[in-house]
């Protein structure tokens, strides 16, 4: 059977703890699509970029044209690429293939070329207000069963901090209705990082695979400092070192140290990361599938990278609704330079609005077997937790309150 049109697309905002937005596409014949579009922080900006300017263009499309569909929204509307832009098409690309996979009677991943593996390889996050907290909670994780683990923690004369929870709950990359503010100390912490390392490989031992996260707040010279001091401890990655929006600024850090690099983020198309990949400036491109235009787009992005030995290892932060990790599961399933996912696990209750065929089990994530992402929405269940604008956080120098990067 074949669809023929799309006769509804709707936006649904809803806070399950925290803000997101989807996009739920639906055909003459009933058959329903799901796409996330959440954008942190700008959500809003979103949704109505979907509700006013594509939903008009899809009513009426034949759904199963995806790639024509994908077309249309980038290089038709003449202004390209932007995260406001990207994400809006993630959301449609996303529904139309879950619709596809639909119709098609499969899982997702059968579309795409069928398996590679059996599982995708997760990090889970390990913070900590010191480096004692810390430990518990790389212990916490390596008891679940985590292999590859992400240890951030409080740096010494600064209060608050990127990734850590001062609450003792789970981390959640958001403030309230306006943004706090944090303090940021470049020396301090490049002081800290490797005492935290050296305190993590004696109390672990060699092989626990660790992750760190610098948030895009090193000069190339520091991140060239930071990488080479923490040689010894032999990360699986360090993360965003520099500001994004630099890319030759990673050319100075990839020739001073060999701690591998991982990039992307806030990319949104393979225009940002072009030439990363070609010059081998990183070892994993880090895009996430709903800010860098979907499944299509962000296919083109890890083929090219699998040219130079570019593996991925997908954004899977909260921020991302439950939609975009299915999709990011079914993508892993299949692509054969798949590096590793991340995973924050969301918090309740979010389970009360997204349904999921995605489990998580001893450090390994496996997509479900039902046709389409495997993920979808309750709407009446949404309807309960309206919208609550929320920021991230502002970053500051300590010692002058100038503003600095997030
Ligand atoms: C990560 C990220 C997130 C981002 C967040 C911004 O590596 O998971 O750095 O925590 O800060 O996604 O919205
Ligand atoms: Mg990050």
């Amino acid at each position: 059977m074949s669809p023929t049109k799309i006769v509804d697309a709707r936006v649904l905002v809803c806070s399950p703890g925290r803000n997101f937005v989807t996009l739920i596409v639906q055909t003459d014949d009933g058959v329903m699509g799901y796409g996330d579009a959440t954008l942190n922080g700008r959500e809003l900006a979103v949704a109505s970029y979907l509700r006013d300017h594509l939903v008009p263009l899809l009513i009426g499309r034949d759904p199963s044209r995806i790639e024509d569909t994908w077309q249309m929204l980038f290089r038709g509307a003449y202004w390209r690429r932007g995260p406001v832009t990207m994400t809006a098409i993630a959301a449609v690309d996303m529904a139309l293939w879950d619709i596809k996979a639909k119709y098609a009677g499969m899982p997702l991943y059968q579309l795409l070329g069928g398996r590679s593996r059996d599982r995708m390889l997760v990090y889970g996050h390990a913070t900590g207000r010191d480096v004692a907290e810390t430990i518990d909670a790389v212990a916490n994780l390596k008891e679940q069963g985590y292999e590859a683990i992400r240890a951030q923690s409080g740096v010494p004369g600064l209060e608050k901090i990127y990734g850590v929870s001062q609450s003792g709950k789970a981390y959640e990359p958001a403030d309230g209705d306006l943004p706090t503010t944090e303090a940021w100390d470049t020396a301090a912490y490049l002081r800290h990082v490797p005492q935290l390392f050296e305190a993590l490989r004696v109390k672990f031992g060699d092989e626990l695979q660790l992750l760190h996260d610098a948030h895009h707040r090193l000069s190339p010279n520091e991140a060239a400092q930071l990488g080479r001091s923490l040689e010894p401890y032999r990360l699986f990655w360090l993360e965003d070192v520099t500001p994004a929006d630099n890319p030759e600024s990673l050319r100075r850090v990839r020739t001073q140290t060999v701690t591998p690099l991982a990039i992307g983020e806030v990319f949104h198309s393979l225009f940002d990361c072009k030439l990363l990949i070609q010059e081998q400036l990183i070892d994993y491109i880090r895009a996430s599938l709903v800010h860098a235009g979907g499944i299509t787009h962000w296919r083109r992005i890890a083929d090219f990278a699998a040219i130079y030995q570019v593996r991925t290892g997908c954004h899977g932060a909260t921020d991302l609704s439950p939609i975009t990790m299915g999709c990011a599961l079914h993508v892993g399933a299949w692509l054969p330079n798949f590096g590793i996912q991340e995973y924050m696990p969301h918090q309740a209750p979010i389970e009360d609005v997204f349904e999921c065929d995605y489990r998580f089990e001893r450090g390994y994530m496996y997509c479900g077997e039902a046709p389409g992402h495997g993920v979808s929405v309750n709407e009446e269940a949404a309807s309960k937790f309206p919208y609550k604008r929320a920021y991230l956080p502002l970053n500051r120098l300590k010692h002058d309150g100038s503003l600095w990067d997030w």
